[in-house]
């Protein structure tokens, strides 16, 4: 609140002093004297030094005031390039803005009006600083820009075969995600079997790899450490954005559009809470996009953990299968004969049991 009645006060003290310049200058209109005279002139010019010198020190107060409470350090490799890309993109950006408003403000201060000083020398046109001006910022936007791509295609490019899969839906209000459990591969999903009750990403019970699906509670999204994770990200609504901020990523969820991201985190949240200090620290999903009116409570968060205990949760987890159909389950086990099971094939015959039971559930519901 201080800080806010601080800049208030600046901003009011340069309006005032601003309305003194202006009226003296009506006032010396009116007298009939010199349009702008000398004095006005040369209160003008130091007071767009001090304002050139008051906004270098608002820089330097408001980089001390947000050191280390913006984000920690990125969780994954394409992050950290990310955080680089921008600091160099800063420094160059940064380094040309100083030098070029220092040079202006001093400009105005040195050369204003004066009887005494007369220009040594003058020139409309000069090729040579034509070039100069023109090729050196050519090249410094084009690095940058080649430093764009490289990141941008390593985020977008396809994800290694060792990746782990998990598919993560925005809807009005929150995220789900569902992972492809013992099989590996995702169900097929109809939006027209969405049901709020029982199905809420509208899984097709009729298609085997969708009985050992898990959809994780709370919007919690588990990953391993130092394992590739390929997130297949859809909507069930409107324009949703997976935003994850500690990895420096986000992609858009667009119903009716499959988009996907790829990254590798590095650091697992208990690390994290050690790094941060903050034993409440958790990864967050947020939506980067305003999806209506309960967009500010979109929130999910990630875990990253060692295979040991991203194992162990999966373990705990049933599939949503068989938290939805225990019906289903149940006709599945009886039309299974234990002794066929022990003699092998059993898993084809376990899943046409499971196949026929669940086509009997969808058309009771
Ligand atoms: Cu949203």
């Amino acid at each position: 609140m201080s800080v806010f009645i601080i800049v208030a006060l600046v901003v009011l003290l340069f309006t005032i002093v601003y309305q003194i310049g202006k009226s003296s200058e009506y006032a010396s209109v009116i007298r009939g004297e010199e349009f702008v005279s000398k004095r006005t002139n040369k209160t003008i010019a130091t007071l767009l030094v001090a304002f050139f010198l008051l906004g270098l020190y608002g820089i330097y107060v408001c980089n001390e005031y947000f050191k280390g409470k913006l984000l920690p350090p990125a969780a994954c490799k394409t992050g950290d390039n990310y955080d680089h890309m921008f600091i160099v993109t800063l420094m160059v950006t940064g380094v040309v803005f100083l030098a070029t408003q220092a040079v202006l403000f001093w400009f105005v201060y040195k050369y204003q009006t004066s009887e005494k000083s007369k220009p040594s020398f003058f020139f409309s046109h000069d090729n040579r600083l034509e070039m100069i001006w023109t090729t050196i910022p050519a090249i410094a936007m084009t690095i940058l820009v080649v430093i764009g791509l490289k990141n941008w295609y390593e985020v977008t490019a396809p994800a290694p075969d060792n990746a782990m899969v998990v598919e993560i839906i925005g809807k009005q209000f929150n995220w789900l995600v569902r992972y492809p459990g013992k099989d590996n591969e995702l169900g097929l999903r109809d939006f027209r079997k969405i049901n709020d009750a029982n199905n809420v990403l509208g899984l097709d019970w009729t298609d085997p790899h969708n009985q050992d699906d898990i959809i994780s509670q709370n919007g919690e999204l588990h990953v391993v450490v130092n394992k590739p994770v390929k997130l297949i990200i859809g909507s069930r609504d409107v324009i949703h954005d997976v935003g994850l901020p500690h990895f420096r990523m986000k992609m858009d969820a667009v119903p009716g559009i499959t988009t996907s991201l790829c990254f590798t985190p590095y650091i697992t949240t208990d690390s994290m809470k050690q790094i941060t200090g903050n034993p409440n620290f958790v990864y967050e999903i947020a939506c980067d996009q305003l999806c209506g009116s309960g967009h500010y409570s979109m929130r999910g968060t990630i875990i990253v953990q060692t295979q040991e205990q991203f194992d162990a949760w999966t373990a705990s987890q049933k599939s949503y299968y068989a938290l939805n159909n225990p019906d289903a389950l149940k006709a599945a086990a009886t039309a299974t004969t234990p002794a066929v099971d022990s003699a092998g094939g059993g898993d084809i015959k376990k899943v046409d049991g499971m196949k026929k039971a669940a086509k009997a559930v969808s058309m009771k519901n």
